[in-house]
């Protein structure tokens, strides 16, 4: 009910028609959309409406966490699944021992924090559900740090408008995946750097050492093998300047379900 486009369908439908679509071209994975410029165009004019609407009628609403008993035996991994960069092997190779979570850009402290002082931190934990725009879902349990506290750790100064992720893979063997979500979706209290999953450390495939959640938005947003976070006012500067590896490719980027 809260997310109608123009013409009437549900934002589901829209997704379904764009699998059912994809899967007809024969295309795989998440390029299946990128290559689908109708369907590209016509999220790309829903997406405002979907997303003050969503906002609008939703606010600040939780996304449903499920109990344990509901998780996925297996949490189906995507995109990256083995980064390949000498960046990331090189911190592998010695079990993320000296990675460091660099934060910085509109702060007034940054901050370069070791796995061993992020899994020390305050953590949540929640049981969501996880949606690719594919048209498949997943359910798993991710621990982690508030991103809000940690931002609050940081200092998050008043003209910041967006946080960056920026990622330690490369899909295309040239650029780094990166994500970015607003103020709102990041002080959103399930908004979380998860270094679990399903009690244990996030493996290698999920995004090793460090991945975001950010629930009520599709996968493509939860950017896995996080070193860097960068507070900026705007991303018109950053690659494609249009906030997402996928986003630079057509995706849209409030990408909210
Ligand atoms: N760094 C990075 N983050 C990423 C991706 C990726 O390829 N690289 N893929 C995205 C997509 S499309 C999805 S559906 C989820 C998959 O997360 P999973 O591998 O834990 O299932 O991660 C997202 N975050
Ligand atoms: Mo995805």
């Amino acid at each position: 009910m809260s997310e109608r486009n123009e013409d009437g369908l549900s934002r589901r439908a829209l997704l379904q028609r764009a699998a059912l679509g994809a899967a007809a071209l024969g295309l795989s994975g998440c390029d299946r959309l990128s290559q689908n410029d109708a369907l590209l165009n016509l999220l790309g004019g829903a997406q405002a409406l979907n997303m003050t609407a969503q906002r609008l009628l939703a606010g600040d609403a939780l996304a449903i966490e499920y109990p344990a008993s509901m998780i996925s035996p297996v949490f189906r991994p995507n995109g990256s699944t083995d980064p390949q960069t000498d960046l990331y092997r090189g911190y592998l190779a010695n079990d993320f021992t000296d990675w460091r979570l660099e934060i910085g850009g509109l702060v007034d402290n940054p901050l370069s924090l070791s796995l061993a002082e992020i899994r020390a931190m305050p953590a949540r934990t929640q049981i969501t559900r996880h949606d690719c725009v594919e048209g498949w879902s997943v359910i798993g349990q991710w621990t982690g740090p508030v991103l809000g506290d940690v931002l609050a750790r940081a200092g998050v100064q008043p003209q910041a408008r967006y946080v960056v992720f920026h990622c330690m893979d490369q899909l295309n063997g040239r650029n780094f995946y990166y994500e970015s979500i607003d103020m709102v979706a990041a002080r959103h209290p399930q908004t979380l750097l998860a270094h679990s999953l399903n009690g244990e450390a996030v493996p290698v495939a999920n995004g090793a050492p460090l991945r975001l959640r950010v629930e009520r938005q599709l996968g493509y947003k939860m950017a896995k093998y996080l070193h860097g976070i960068t507070l900026v006012e705007h991303f018109d500067d950053i690659q494609g300047g249009k906030g997402g590896y996928w986003e630079d490719r057509g995706y849209t980027w409030y990408a909210g379900i």
